[in-house]
């Protein structure tokens, strides 16, 4: 069987566990070749730490997938996380016209917000930029803050009603993506997990694990990462999500049993052997 190959274009921050320091290993670890395209460097995240380093690498961005392109590497998906700026997005955009095939999946995670605000250092009009490349995502994987600001809708604090969920789904398909998985979802205050909607089905999937209290850092990397490794092992939309709540749920209760301080991100490692089970590799 030929090995499937995904292109990660995501900063690298170097501690804390987020964008290619949580995807690199979660796809290696379900058996996807992962290329990847390192937005910036970072000496961590900007999640609560103040004094980070921050190397700019977009000028690297587009002569990367040209280099690709010329090899005539084939891609089965092109993953998007946290990106800085709106002409890294505009880079992006022409990188996948490179880099994408007949058959090539574009996941793209709007890494820029939770708890109803942009992260640190995202001018007001980002969301809008960021717009863009979630219209062109073939599986769109926001947060609810996230989801709002794509779809100009209000941020509500959960737990949610169900209609408002739904609603949500409909308006970020109707961005164009075929799939939508939306995180951070919960009815009430035992359970917490994600909303898959298939499009042309109309097919709506909660995939909800026990809530855990308190805000994890690098959590919707680490769903993300294995929502897509999932999905490139053969798994349909809504088994995908379940794997990705589960395997992201363990990690957090791993780091809660061990009280580690939040910023540092969460113990996905341990849980990669279960992860590789679960895909059945
Ligand atoms: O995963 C989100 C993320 C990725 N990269 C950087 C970040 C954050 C979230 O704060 O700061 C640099």
């Amino acid at each position: 069987m030929t090995q499937k190959r995904v292109a990660a274009i995501h900063d690298i921050s170097g501690f804390g566990k987020c964008s290619l320091t949580v995807a690199l290993p979660i796809l290696s670890a379900a058996g996807i070749e992962t290329a990847v395209i390192p937005t910036a460097v970072l000496s961590t995240h900007t999640g609560g730490f103040s004094d980070y380093t921050f190397c700019d690498l977009t000028d690297q961005l587009l002569p990367i997938a040209q280099h690709w392109h010329r090899l005539g590497l084939h891609f089965d998906g092109v993953y998007t996380g946290y990106l800085g700026s709106a002409r890294q997005i505009d880079l992006v955009l022409q990188a996948f016209d490179l880099l994408r095939g007949a058959d090539t999946m574009l996941l793209v995670d709007p890494a820029m917000a939770d708890g109803g605000r942009l992260y640190a250092g995202f001018a007001d009009d980002f969301p809008r930029q960021m717009r863009r490349l979630a219209q062109r995502a073939d599986l769109l994987v926001p947060n609810i803050t996230e989801a709002c600001l794509l779809t100009d809708t209000p941020y509500r604090d959960g737990p949610y009603r169900k209609e408002y969920i739904e609603t949500l789904l409909q308006k970020l398909a109707a961005l164009g993506a075929a799939q939508v998985v939306l995180t951070g979802v919960f009815f009430d205050r035992e359970q917490l997990g994600a909303a898959a909607y298939t499009a042309a089905t109309g097919e709506i999937h909660y995939a909800l694990t026990h809530r855990m209290d308190g805000f994890y850092h690098g959590t919707g990397d680490v769903f993300a990462s294995a929502l897509l490794a999932a999905v490139q092992n053969g798994f349909t939309l809504s088994e995908a999500a379940d794997i990705a709540a589960e395997f992201t749920a363990g990690a957090i209760s791993r780091t809660r049993a061990a009280g580690t301080d939040l910023r540092f991100g969460v113990q996905f490692e341990p849980e990669l052997p279960w992860l590789i089970r679960r895909l059945g590799l």
